[in-house]
């Protein structure tokens, strides 16, 4: 099953309050933008001939909405009309938070690369006090990770991620109200960190690197971020290959969705994630970055994930990865302006700052 027509909406504004009709949020000029203070007033209409395996022809033009509804787009239209319909609804909230301005997902690493030394009970101590931290720095939600997934790692048995991040859920969920999400791949440590109180599955498989996690991860009831991975992390960067990026990851995310509705898990509970860095060259992650406002036609919240990734090191020639906070920066508020729902950042004080600046210089919330 592949598309032979895919919208990506364009021409994005973002309407004052005035212009937007008080009923169903219509916008003059344009159609809301997934929930978020963004319209479009365009979409480019991209077609691609079925996959012969090699070099698949994709077509690419910008069309007014006004064209695309008057013209017959033949055994498309049923299509193109669904994926408008998925860009302009609203989104369910996340976890009791609503969906209509950025929200920034803080990372606590629990891996000894990380918080490292000094034992068990340090190791969560220091967790804590750094999931802590960047709630007071203004983080809407904090990633608990104890298996890391960068290119290369090894995998990480499930008893020893458990031991790492069950006591950080346990002794963040004790202090703070910020919504937790657990970034695991493993079908037991969904359920054990949902009954220590974490709110939202963050899987970078999309839940197909443990056979039992579709269900695992249903019976938890929690909503579940679906990243797009090409290969295993130990050997995804090898030589990744796309007929074309964007399109791939949108088929295989748009399957991915349908499979686990039919599972049980209902789309309004599902996020999508085009996965920067897994599985991707430079010029694949710059064209998931441009194109990213395609995949709000896939009906779900976009999570998007850059921080302090080598692409970021590569174009700023920061060599450091814990240095590479502007370009981060850049990075999370380019995901914004195509409409991200989430942003997922390590430097959460600076990316708070710039989405402070973002929304109240684009007609948005003013803090004070
Ligand atoms: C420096 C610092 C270099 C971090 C590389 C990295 C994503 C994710 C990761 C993502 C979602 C990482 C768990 C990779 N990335 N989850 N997880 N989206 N949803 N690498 O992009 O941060 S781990």
């Amino acid at each position: 099953m592949q598309r032979s027509i895919y919208l990506r909406p364009v021409g994005l504004f973002t309407p004052r309050q005035a212009s937007r009709d008080g009923e169903d949020d219509e916008v003059w000029g344009g159609l809301p933008l997934a929930g978020t203070r963004l319209a479009f007033t365009a979409v480019e209409v991209i077609e691609r001939q079925a996959s012969t395996g090699q070099g698949a022809s994709v077509t690419r033009r910008v069309v007014g909405l006004g064209e695309l509804f008057e013209r017959d787009w033949g055994r498309s239209t049923l299509a193109a009309s669904d994926l408008v319909e998925a860009m302009r609804a609203g989104r369910s909230r996340l976890a009791g938070l609503a969906l209509d301005r950025p929200r920034i997902m803080g990372i606590v690493n629990v891996t000894p690369d990380s918080f490292s030394d000094g034992g068990r009970h340090a190791q969560a101590e220091a967790a804590i006090a750094h999931g802590m931290r960047l709630a007071a720095e203004g983080a809407d939600i904090l990633d608990i990770g104890g298996e890391s997934t960068r290119p290369a790692s090894d995998a990480v048995p499930v008893a020893e991620e458990l031991a790492r991040v069950l006591p950080v859920i346990q002794g963040l969920r004790a202090k703070l109200d910020v919504r937790i999400s657990i970034d695991t791949r493993k079908a037991e440590v969904m359920r054990k960190a949902a009954e220590a109180g974490a709110d939202i599955i963050n899987d970078v498989s999309a839940l197909s690197h443990d056979p039992e996690a579709a269900a695992a991860a249903t019976e938890t009831g929690l909503p579940v971020i679906l990243m797009h991975a090409q290969g295993d992390p130990k050997t995804m960067q090898d030589a990744p290959r796309y007929n074309d990026v964007a399109l791939d990851v949108f088929d295989y995310l748009e399957r991915r969705i349908a499979a686990l509705e039919r599972a049980g898990l209902p789309r309004q509970r599902l996020l999508a994630d085009p996965g920067i860095g897994f599985g991707k060259t430079l010029a694949h992650n710059l064209e998931l970055m441009a194109g990213l406002s395609l995949f709000h036609g896939l009906g779900v919240p976009l999570v998007l994930g850059a921080s302090r990734k080598r692409f970021i090191g590569a174009l700023t020639g920061v060599e450091v990865a814990a240095d590479r906070v502007h370009g981060s920066v850049g990075a999370a508020l380019a995901g914004v302006a195509q409409g991200a729902q989430i942003v997922r950042v390590h430097d959460v004080k600076a990316t708070r700052d710039a989405l402070t600046m973002w929304e109240a210089s684009t007609g948005g919330r003013v803090p004070v």
